[in-house]
């Protein structure tokens, strides 16, 4: 688990939506999302189940304030993930309003799983290709602290956006 926690990454899933997540410690995530139905968005300190399913296979799962579930299997020696969305109906036809940056609007995600449907579920299950992986530490608040935008993602792959 060591080498698990700490990784930054990036990957793109098979129907081209770009997500990155940090593994900030043992049950803790932030991630932004670059692109896709809910391109935008981003989350710190996303609470999640961390497991070793086999040497180098890793797997995260959580359920969000929006009520989407989330399940993600890393194969580092590969690098390839694969992952399982369950989007509540809402989010799917109320994407705009997740996009945000989640912290700041928790009670409005708790208020729209309410208001809006939840059946039938949107399920989307996707391999990915992990673009970057980097070992950044524990707990560094200063790996995912800004909202996403055009042309970020290249940015950090190519060593340019962290001062
Ligand atoms: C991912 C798939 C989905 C992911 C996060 C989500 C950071 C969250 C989606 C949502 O809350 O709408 O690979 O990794």
């Amino acid at each position: 688990m060591k080498n698990f926690i700490g990784t930054q990454m990036i990957y793109t899933y098979a129907n081209g939506w770009e997500y990155e997540i940090y593994i900030k410690n043992e049950d803790t995530v932030d991630y932004r999302i670059h692109s896709g139905m809910v391109g935008g968005r981003w989350v710190k300190d996303q609470k999640m189940h961390l497991v070793e399913l086999t040497k180098g296979v890793y797997k995260i799962s959580w359920t969000e304030p929006t009520g989407t579930d989330v399940s993600l299997n890393f194969m580092l020696e590969d690098n390839k993930m694969h992952g399982v969305i369950f989007f509540p109906k809402w989010v799917h036809d109320h994407s705009e309003i997740t996009v945000c940056y989640q912290n700041d609007h928790i009670a409005l995600m708790e208020e729209s799983r309410e208001k809006y449907e939840t059946y039938p579920k949107d399920v989307v299950d996707e391999f990915a290709a992990i673009t970057y992986v980097k070992n950044v530490g524990i707990n560094n608040e200063n790996i995912i602290s800004e909202a996403p935008y055009e042309g970020m993602a290249d940015k950090i792959r190519t060593g340019s956006f962290y001062k």
